[in-house]
């Protein structure tokens, strides 16, 4: 299993996401520095998992664009590949990002959405609830149930008089479905009405800068949507992180014998 996957005259493929996603332009630009004899296959987060359900289960070879926190790490033996050239950038933070103007127009939305933070673990327990065919709101609501304090501790003491409607802008990638679901939760038992809005990433970050979606808590930072959080960065209000600890990467099936990305065209 150790050589390229590209076998015979075929070019080698890595199996990536959503066009869009930080981690596709990452992965394009690691080709580029390395001079990988490969491409890069535009897929969805679903379908990526997918082919490496199958892979793994024929023993075959296969390299996705992987990133933590995320189920797949518990479900099989994965490792990432070095990247000694630092391409994917190093431990990143997920930020939660308010439209303009949020702060005065609902303090109390604000202020929770400022206090939500959690740790890998807490994401990845959601995100294998939704793997294992709990809904969302299924899995935000145990995570709720079995977190009860951390929650507390982030609703306001004082409630606000009157509440309203919130809208949350996501894409579907796993990590952010378990969050936004997780955060509408909270925000539903404080009272508001929550439509999580499923986007691409571009539209995500148009429109938390024009005031489409009250909130989004799915800004990679400072390499994965770093493009993205510098267009619009002086029309947003970044509330900070509210996960530290994520990683990007090219994934590969711990049978696979190669450790670096540099090992690819072998
Ligand atoms: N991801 C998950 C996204 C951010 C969250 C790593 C797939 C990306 O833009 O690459």
């Amino acid at each position: 299993f150790g050589c390229g996957g590209g076998g015979g005259d075929a070019k080698g493929k890595i199996v990536g996401i959503e066009p869009g996603a930080g981690i596709m332009s990452a992965t394009e630009a690691a080709i580029e520095q390395y001079g990988l004899d490969f491409q890069l296959q535009d897929s969805s987060s679903a379908a990526m998992a997918a082919s490496l359900k199958r892979a793994i289960d024929n023993e075959e070879w296969i390299v996705v664009t992987g990133w933590t926190p995320h189920w797949k790490f518990a479900q099989w033996d994965l490792k990432y590949l070095d990247d000694p050239k630092g391409v994917y950038g190093g431990e990143e933070e997920i930020a939660t990002i308010a439209r303009t103007g949020l702060k005065d127009d609902m303090p109390e939305v604000y202020e929770i959405l400022d206090k939500f933070y959690w740790a890998p673990a807490d994401m990845e327990a959601v995100m294998l609830d939704i793997q294992g065919g709990m809904t969302p709101d299924e899995a935000a609501e145990k995570w709720i149930e079995n977190n009860q304090d951390k929650v507390n501790a982030w609703l306001p003491e004082q409630e606000a008089a009157e509440k309203g409607k919130v809208t949350l802008g996501y894409v579907e990638w796993d990590s952010e479905i378990a969050s936004t679901h997780l955060v509408k939760n909270v925000l539903e038992k404080a009272g508001y009405q929550v439509e999580p809005v499923a986007v691409d990433a571009g539209v995500m970050w148009t429109g938390i800068a024009n005031g489409d979606f009250d909130a989004i808590v799915s800004a990679w930072l400072p390499l994965t949507h770093g493009d993205y959080y510098a267009k619009v960065k002086d029309n947003v209000d970044n509330l900070g992180p509210n996960l530290e600890g994520a990683k990007i990467g090219l994934v590969v099936p711990t049978y696979v014998t190669i450790d670096s990305i540099e090992e690819l065209n072998d």
